[in-house]
């Protein structure tokens, strides 16, 4: 499976049409919901559980960029129901009015959320009153063992040096270098790399993060948000700067294959991005009843415990936690402790016109111009 742009989950759908036809229900009183999501960020049975408890079928189509999500949602119009954005474009959405406020009174399970993770959230959305935390992570390097040991012998890999060096980069060419195409994700951890404040707006030090991509920018083999993990997986990359949990399914992709690739997520010590991706309902939603009922499911403990397990992200649902693989709970690049938890920030919205700029830096660095 590939993921850019949008594809429609049909496997959910042709199920629910199945039963309901079997049940004999019209299809014109079929409710339905439409998600928008990220790619690789569900275990799709939950999407038939839903359908199955509540008789509300699940459109589900997926991204695998906020640009693209923030593009739709700022046009209007998306026909989407249920969408994930990350924490600082949330807060500028809803400042754009993109969003309508949560019905509590039809989100019951709200009482399993994990305060601490809503405390955080309340800096993208103060009183939590636009969204719930779908799942949080961390942007790091995924890389492939044996080729990297092979190539830098010598080179830790808990230091972002081990693709930001250009000398270490040009020996990581030949096997193959990805990088997230996302500029919010990517230059605010150069930021701190290079001991600048990773929320600085000043254009001296976002142009500062530039040049260190472009310095290794004629070693890099492509800038993607998805491919990366089969890539990983197939051992076509060696090295990914990536989300935590898409480089731990690249590593359960290729330990399932017995393909001999070994794959790692290293969490740098010099500190890297926590991130939040965001349930929320556009305001124009179709179906606001079925989207709340949606969102009210994903919060039983037990049904974002097996999103988590399947994804190898942490859920902001505290009562789902003993319902969590010891592996997955216990793995500090998935759950960190207290003191990786003390390296890590969080990025807070850009102004439009930073926003602009970083843009403009990012298309520079991206088509090598
Ligand atoms: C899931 C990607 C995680 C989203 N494939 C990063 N915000």
């Amino acid at each position: 499976m590939t993921y850019s742009g949008n594809k429609r989950g049909t496997l959910a759908g042709s199920l629910t049409l199945a039963t309901m036809l079997a049940c004999g229900v019209a299809m014109a009183d079929q409710k339905e919901v439409r998600v928008y999501n990220w790619s690789d960020y569900i275990d799709e049975e939950i999407l038939t559980e839903f359908t199955k408890e509540t008789g509300i079928k699940v459109v589900y189509d997926v991204f695998d960029s906020n640009e693209i999500l923030e593009t739709k949602l700022l046009a209007g119009g998306s026909g989407y129901d249920v969408v994930v954005p990350t924490g600082q474009f949330l807060a500028r959405q809803i400042q754009a009015g993109v969003f309508q406020k949560l019905d509590k009174s039809k989100l019951p399970n709200i009482s399993n959320m994990w305060p601490e993770v809503s405390n955080r959230v309340a800096v993208y959305d103060p009183g939590n009153e636009y969204a719930v935390d779908y799942m949080w992570g961390t942007t790091g390097l995924g890389y492939n063992e044996a080729k990297i040991k092979e190539r830098l012998p010598d080179v830790p890999t808990d230091s972002f040096d081990l693709l930001f060096k250009p000398e270490n980069a040009a020996k990581l060419k030949d096997c193959g270098i990805m990088v997230l195409d996302s500029a919010t994700d990517v230059l605010p951890v150069i930021l701190q790399y290079l001991g600048l404040d990773p929320n600085s707006k000043a254009q001296a030090d976002l142009e500062k993060a530039a040049a260190v991509l472009e310095a290794i920018r004629p070693n890099i083999q492509k800038f993607h948000s998805s491919e990366y993990i089969n890539a990983l997986a197939n051992g076509d990359i060696c090295i990914a700067f990536g989300w935590s949990g898409d480089i731990l399914q690249a590593a359960s992709r290729a330990e399932e294959a017995k393909n001999g690739h070994t794959i790692h997520y290293s969490l740098p010590k010099e500190g890297t991005q926590m991130w939040f991706d965001m349930l929320a309902v556009p305001k124009d939603a179709p179906h606001v009843e079925e989207a709340h009922a949606f969102i009210n499911f994903l919060m039983k403990p037990e049904v974002i415990a097996k999103a988590s397990n399947y994804i190898s992200y942490a859920n902001g649902n505290l009562a789902s936690q003993k319902f969590i693989d010891e592996s997955i709970l216990k793995d500090g690049a998935i759950y960190p402790d207290e003191a990786t938890l003390k390296k890590l920030f969080v990025l807070l919205p850009y102004d439009a016109k930073t926003q602009r700029s970083v843009t403009r830096l990012w298309t520079k660095i991206v088509t090598g111009q």
